[in-house]
């Protein structure tokens, strides 16, 4: 691994390299689902089978929504420093981050906000009015999109249909989060085929995450085979990706993928927000009984949600977080 240095005029922190992604390959290697098809059901399962993330089309959420937010968060991004944390709190890990990512020293090209949106409200009260009540109206639209997402799963999977949105869509005590990430465009050059981290490569604990980009590139996910493809930005469609909890519901059936971004290099800022649907701190998460097969084992140890993120917030960001949770 190389760190690279920022020049004097922009704070000192070692920034990781990241080789660049195979772009050929990408449009191929990503799967495409229509969720109002009427094979959206398998269509997903499949998708989360064989890459652990899918784009999703047909999802009912108007531009507007995902334009007003991005506005807001533009101005936002745009204030100095000291007024992001002054409105936010600084990230711990919930609040205004810069370049800091959780408390084990992961650094990364972005700023971001991280936000608790569970029970309908953004937690966060002193933001700006109208970026509050943005994403307001992006949670609720994008927490519909997460439902419908898992009822396929559901469905897919041959559970009840209501079981996975159950723990996750507006349970009592559920734990929803928003991170809305800004890269702004990097002047650096890291050196060889290579572009500045801008958030290094992870799983995502939670069951599904679901992200909406503009138009700047940067994401990138990690295939089966080990290939890493660019992920061709989308703004109208939603990104899904398995969390490492789906991937313990499912006894490995779902994988979570690893994805990672790199910092834009043009003049264009790369503005994305995920909606990350975890359970409730208490939710045992252990393989659902019906998808296990006759005498099936499972490959990990039981434990709860609540467990598995503290100690996700004990490890790095590119950490095997379930490796310790794995039986075999
Ligand atoms: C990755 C997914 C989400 O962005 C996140 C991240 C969290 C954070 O930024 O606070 C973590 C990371 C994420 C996993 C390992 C720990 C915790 C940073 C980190 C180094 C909000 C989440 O839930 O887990």
């Amino acid at each position: 691994m190389v760190a690279i240095t920022a020049p004097s005029s922009i704070d000192q922190i070692p920034l990781m390299r990241c080789p660049k992604a195979n772009a050929g390959q990408a449009a191929a290697a990503i799967p495409c689902v229509d969720l109002s098809a009427p094979g959206a059901a398998a269509a997903v399962a499949d998708a989360c089978r064989s890459v652990g993330f899918f784009r999703a089309t047909n999802h009912g959420v108007p531009a507007s929504v995902a334009d007003a937010l991005e506005a807001g968060a533009m101005a936002f991004f745009a204030l100095p420093a000291q007024d992001k944390v002054d409105m936010s709190g600084a990230a711990r890990p919930l609040g205004y981050g810069s370049k800091s990512i959780g408390s084990n020293g992961d650094v990364g090209w972005l700023e971001y906000l991280l936000l608790s949106v569970s029970a309908n409200s953004v937690k966060i009260s002193s933001l700006p009015p109208s970026l509050r009540a943005a994403l307001e109206e992006y949670t609720a639209a994008v927490r519909e999109v997460g439902g419908r997402v898992l009822e396929l799963i559901a469905e897919g999977l041959g559970v009840d249909r209501a079981l996975l949105r159950s723990m996750v869509v507006g349970r009592e005590g559920g734990d929803e989060l928003v991170r809305v990430n800004h890269y702004p465009p990097c002047p650096l050059r890291a050196p060889g085929d290579c572009g500045v981290t801008g958030f290094g490569e992870h799983t995502d604990p939670q069951i599904i995450s679901v992200l909406r980009s503009n138009c700047t590139a940067g994401l990138q996910i990690k295939l089966r085979d080990g290939r890493w493809v660019p992920v061709p930005p989308d703004p109208e469609s939603f990104f899904v990706n398995v969390g490492d909890s789906l991937q313990v519901l499912t006894n490995g059936r779902f994988r979570s993928v690893k994805h990672r971004v790199v910092a834009p290099e043009g003049s264009h800022s790369r503005l994305s927000v995920i909606y990350f649907g975890g359970p409730a701190p208490s939710q045992r998460i252990a393989p659902l009984p019906q998808v296990m097969r006759d005498g099936e084992q499972s490959l990990y140890r039981e434990f709860t949600w609540g467990e598995y993120k503290r100690a996700a917030y004990e490890t790095r960001l590119g950490d095997h977080r379930l490796g310790s949770f794995e039986l075999r």
